[in-house]
């Protein structure tokens, strides 16, 4: 792959927004993604390999809870903060992002949020040194948009639960310590366990030929007839709005992660543009190159401050579900459009891996489509301007 040459595009002047934390934060992390993911993402991706001597350096960045209390092992950083990491990271690749979006949002916040003081204890001190890494097991065979449909269930057997179903499409799922299940009650009730790599009739092969995000590890869970410790419960909140308040604080990362895939495409074709010339001239100088590169810098910076403002309303707890669904839904769009745009300019060169543009493309496939569809997030917008819901 070509160096890193990055130049972070700032239109706008947003980093006059910024504090002095935010800076630093963003500029460890950006500094990091150039030294340590930059060199070797392309041949993880073409090998279909998550690049595990990362994880230290993820948990060193703060990348695993950075908004999670210090008390806990996090990095007790505001939301803007959060944002700005998790941008510089999909910026290196959106693979090692879902690894940290899934550590940070969808392990630790709901131990954080629904666990009781022991589970805290134990589990977020060492997720956040990457010690142990976790995955979020929502998703099943037959319920993906519907994931209030789950057929995987558990049953009070004395002293502890026991669990059956499976899971797929679960980052990290393959080489993750522990899993935070969905699952139902005998009631029907949906509740979130704790399962451990290790117990008896807990499996979680390997998802192969993926086309997209190949450097992150996706896999299924499969429970037959799982032996859960009761403790292992997290007990504090049930209901399908559990596993769904954990995709808010998650989509919100996706929202800003996205901008950094984008920043790098852009970033990436307008070098190009300068430096190649065709029909005596570079070919930035034609309009039809020009006017790619324009609409590309006014979507980021429509992108930049939508998700700026998210932000600040997630710091004054004001941010909706729908917001975030907005910003998920508009930034993976607007980051995709430049990526296939961004291809073009390079012509054939743009195929290749010398450049990371196909890359970010490939990758922004599966990033539209989970944690929420890009057209299940249309619906959410749609039910709430006019309050009724379209998804059944
Ligand atoms: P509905 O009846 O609307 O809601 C059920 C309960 O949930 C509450 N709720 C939320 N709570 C918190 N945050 C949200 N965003 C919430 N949305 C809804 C709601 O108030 C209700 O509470 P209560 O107390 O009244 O029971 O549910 P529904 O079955 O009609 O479904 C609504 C819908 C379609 C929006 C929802 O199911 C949905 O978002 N589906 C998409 C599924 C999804 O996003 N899956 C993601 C799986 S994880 C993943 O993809 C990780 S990728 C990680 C990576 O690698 O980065
Ligand atoms: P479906 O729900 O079958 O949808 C198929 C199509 O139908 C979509 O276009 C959808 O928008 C459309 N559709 C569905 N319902 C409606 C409706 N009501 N109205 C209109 N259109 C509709 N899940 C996890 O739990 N944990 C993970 O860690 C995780 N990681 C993932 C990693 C990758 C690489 C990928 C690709 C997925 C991951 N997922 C994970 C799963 C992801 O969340 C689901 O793929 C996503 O929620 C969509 O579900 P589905 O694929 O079953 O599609």
């Amino acid at each position: 792959m070509a160096p890193d040459q990055f130049q972070a595009p700032d239109y706008f002047l947003l980093d006059d927004l910024l504090n002095e934390e935010h800076k630093l934060v963003r500029d460890a992390s950006r500094e990091w993604v150039k030294r340590e993911v930059s060199p070797i993402i392309e041949d993880a991706a073409q090998a279909a390999k998550f690049p595990e001597h990362l994880l230290a350096g993820l948990a060193e960045i703060g990348a695993f809870g950075p908004y999670i209390p210090e008390e806990y092992g996090g990095a007790g950083l505001d939301q803007i903060s959060y944002g700005l990491i998790m941008q510089e990271i999909e910026r290196g690749d959106s693979g090692i992002r879902s690894t940290a979006s899934v550590q940070s949002s969808l392990v630790m916040y709901p131990i954080w949020k629904y666990g009781n003081e022991d589970q805290k204890q134990k589990y977020l001190p060492k997720l956040a040194s990457g010690e142990l890494i976790g995955c979020f097991g929502l998703t099943e065979p037959n319920h993906g948009s519907n994931p209030g449909g789950m057929e995987t269930k558990f049953r009070d057997a004395g002293d502890h639960y026991v669990l059956n179903g499976a899971k797929l499409w679960i980052s990290n799922s393959p080489f993750a310590d522990i899993a935070i299940v969905w699952a139902k009650n005998e009631e029907g009730r949906i509740h979130g366990l704790i399962v451990e790599r290790g117990m008896e009739g807990f499996s979680t092969p390997e998802t192969h030929h993926k086309w997209s995000l190949r450097a992150s590890a996706t896999g299924e869970l499969i429970f037959d007839n799982v032996k859960v410790p009761k403790e292992n419960l997290l007990p504090n909140k049930s209901g399908l709005g559990a596993p769904l308040g954990c995709l808010d604080s998650a989509r919100y990362g996706i929202a800003w992660g996205v901008i950094g895939a984008a920043m790098d495409c852009y970033d990436t074709a307008l070098r190009y543009a300068k430096e190649r010339s065709q029909f005596g001239k570079p070919i930035a100088g034609f309009q039809l190159q020009q006017k790619k590169l324009a609409e590309m810098i006014t979507e980021i910076t429509k992108a930049q401050l939508l998700t700026w403002r998210l932000g600040v309303l997630r710091n004054e707890n004001k941010a909706t579900s729908a917001q975030i669904s907005m910003a998920k839904r508009n930034n993976v769009e607007m980051a995709l459009n430049i990526a296939r745009e961004a291809r073009q300019v390079l012509g054939a060169m743009g195929i290749t891996g010398d450049y990371s543009i196909m890359r970010h493309m490939m990758n922004l496939e599966s990033v539209i489509t989970y944690e929420g569809t890009h057209d299940i997030h249309l619906l959410i917008t749609g039910m709430d301007i006019t309050g009724i819901p379209a998804f059944k």
